[in-house]
């Protein structure tokens, strides 16, 4: 489908979206299409991807006569407000390398390439998904990202959520006044009503989303896994941007799938090495990591990070919640304890999720990844690869952007680490 019209009432720059565009099918068919696939219902996904620039933009862009889209760069912003105020939220926190260069023309190099692509992508006018957002909602997490949305408001309305440091009573009140005053930001900004009813039907839609991604992962305990990592990890990405219901829907058919998969190959034997990727999130198209593990004679098995288990830890609840109040509560207290970002000192939730992660996925070992310059990963890989030691957990640790540069050394790293475990 012909998609010029709309590019250009979204201000995108034709050519260098054409440039753009020109390298994702490359990758894509070296990550994806090269690799044997049973799994029928992936093709949906794999869809998706191909089309990334075209059908999902376009139900934005028609979107926008109902309610705003709003966009993210963190799992910290709750969905469920969003979807309340008839909005649709689209993460757009930025895994190509292409966007690096023009990010670096605004903010330091010495920033994490997921920041200078996210300034790049804007600064570019080469991504559909920053182009038609109404409103981008930040947060106060690491200093790079911080500082950035100064970069930002510049370029787009953006509206701000502190966050706190650590997860004290002070820390949790904080955060608790954060997620009512979006609510009540976007109430006002959008002339829409947020209702205990309609607040209820965001969270039972996130929920679901969650539910189905943890009954896709929970086949991955499974040894054979019936799913390999890189295409777990794919799923996972498409569920920041996709439409809500429709992508619940398909990640139960595909865990339906994994689940039947999973049995018929239950008498099979399997020598492949179990790895857990942990660290920085891994965002489209950043599919390196579990290219090179995958294709080293490795399954990775699990991510615990943003773009993984971290996502779809737990439900926001909805007992005993009789007001609207009551399930703002609740969202705040969802977000605040299941996610363990590094952001946050001490830390010690992440080493807690690490090693029952380890346990209930029975994994041989650790394949940490920090992106250059994300110095809170960088830092706490410290930690956690004592923690791995103590309980004989073989770990590797690994710093990496978004470039091919490192692709050698990285699986000269990466297949002695899976040779020796
Ligand atoms: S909850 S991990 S999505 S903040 S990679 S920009 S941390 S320097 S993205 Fe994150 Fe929310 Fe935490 Fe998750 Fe900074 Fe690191 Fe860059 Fe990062």
């Amino acid at each position: 489908m012909d998609n010029t019209e709309m590019y250009k009432s979204l201000d995108i720059d034709l050519k260098a979206h054409d440039a753009l565009m020109g390298a994702l099918p490359v990758l894509f068919q070296e990550c994806f299409l090269n690799k044997e696939q049973e799994l029928k219902n992936l093709s949906y996904f794999y869809s998706v991807i191909a089309d990334i620039h075209g059908a999902r933009v376009k139900e934005l862009v028609d979107h926008k006569t109902k309610g705003p889209v709003i966009g993210s760069f963190c799992i910290y912003v709750p969905e469920e407000i969003v979807l309340a105020a008839c909005g649709q939220l689209v993460g757009l926190c930025a895994g190509a390398d292409f966007w690096v260069p023009y990010g670096e023309q605004v903010v330091p190099k010495n920033l994490c390439p997921l920041i200078k692509a996210g300034v790049g992508a804007k600064y570019s006018r080469t991504c559909p998904y920053f182009q038609v957002v109404d409103l981008l909602i930040g947060e106060n997490t690491c200093d790079g990202k911080k500082k950035t949305w100064e970069i930002f408001s510049d370029m787009v309305d953006m509206y701000i959520m502190d966050m706190p440091n650590k997860k004290s009573n002070e820390g949790l009140k904080l955060w608790q006044e954060e997620v009512k005053n979006l609510c009540n930001f976007l109430e006002k900004k959008f002339s829409k009503s947020i209702t205990f009813d309609s607040l209820l039907n965001g969270i039972q839609k996130v929920n679901a989303k969650r539910n189905a991604l943890r009954r896709l992962y929970n086949t991955r305990k499974n040894s054979p896994t019936p799913i390999s990592g890189i295409d777990a990890l794919l799923v996972t990405q498409i569920g920041f941007y996709d439409d809500i219901e429709r992508y619940t829907k398909m990640v139960d058919a595909l865990a339906q799938e994994c689940e039947e998969r999973a049995s018929s190959l239950s008498s099979k034997n399997n020598s492949k090495k179990r790895i857990l990727v942990t660290g920085s999130p891994m965002v489209v198209p950043n599919w390196k990591i579990h290219h090179v593990i995958e294709t080293s004679g490795a399954d990775v098995v699990v991510e615990e990070n943003c773009t993984g288990t971290r996502y779809f830890k737990d439900n926001v609840s909805i007992e005993n919640a009789s007001t609207k109040e009551d399930l703002l509560k609740n969202i705040s207290d969802r977000y605040i304890n299941n996610i363990n970002c590094a952001c946050f000192s001490p830390n010690i939730g992440r080493e807690e999720d690490i090693l029952s992660l380890c346990k209930d996925y029975r994994v041989d070992g650790i394949v940490y990844v920090s992106l250059s310059f994300c110095t809170t990963y960088m830092v706490e890989a410290e930690r956690i690869r004592k923690v791995a030691k103590e309980n004989n957990i073989p770990m590797i640790t690994l710093e990496s952007d978004y470039s091919f540069g490192d692709l050698g050394q990285l699986r000269t790293r990466i297949e002695a680490f899976v040779e020796n475990l």
